[in-house]
């Protein structure tokens, strides 16, 4: 089963895969440097170094007959050409949100929905992070009834394992037509 993690820039996609996933991960981290300043934006993740350049890779097994593969999408804009073919195929998408920069969030969730991929919102909660009651954020994420809504610190198994099994749950209740994600289309020759 085929799961994209998304979100925007530095809120957790490459630590939470690191954390879930039972093989070496693989990333695409580059070195961030005094030229991306302008645009990349370091408000909460100040000890951040590094950023996907490409996507993540990583895979958890559930049981014996299901395997989880986690797709890693780039935060940046800058790479968003490369979404199409990351979240091909699809079945769902856990979308990590930051309460201190919820409205960072809305666009990754616009772009998911118009790949028809169902999702669950994450909330990876940092040190600083404001809370808010459920209600409030759901309002403020203007999620759907069924979407789940979950907290977890993206560095810790229990709370990000938490967090994707609500996801696997979520997608196991739809009926079969809507776990399909994006239709697979037929490269041209
Ligand atoms: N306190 C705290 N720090 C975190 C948590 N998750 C990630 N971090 C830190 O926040 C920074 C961002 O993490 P990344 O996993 O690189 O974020 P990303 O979403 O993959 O970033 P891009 O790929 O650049 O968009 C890193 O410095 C992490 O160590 C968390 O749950 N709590
Ligand atoms: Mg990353």
């Amino acid at each position: 089963m085929k799961v994209i993690v998304s979100g925007p820039f530095g809120v957790g996609k490459t630590t939470i895969i690191r954390t879930l996933s039972e093989i070496p991960p693989l990333k695409t981290e580059e070195v961030m440097t005094a030229t991306g300043a302008v645009v990349d934006h370091l408000d909460g993740v100040r000890d951040k170094t590094t950023t996907t350049v490409g996507l993540d890779y990583g895979r958890l097994s559930l049981g014996d007959d299901l395997a989880l593969c986690l797709f890693g999408t780039p935060g940046q804009r800058r790479f968003h050409a490369l979404w199409r073919d990351i979240t091909r195929g699809a079945l769902g998408a856990l979308i990590l949100a930051d309460t201190r920069r919820i409205q960072d969030s809305y666009e990754v969730m616009g772009l998911i929905e118009e790949q028809g991929i169902e999702y669950a919102v994450a909330l990876n909660i940092f040190p600083d992070s404001p809370r808010y009651p459920a209600e409030h954020l759901r309002q403020a994420l203007d999620l759907a009834p069924h979407t789940p809504l979950i907290a977890c610190d993206a560095r810790d198994r229990p709370t990000s394992l938490a967090a994707l099994l609500a996801l696997a749950e979520h997608l196991l209740t739809l009926p079969p037509l809507r776990t399909g994600g994006a239709p697979i289309a037929m490269e041209q020759t």
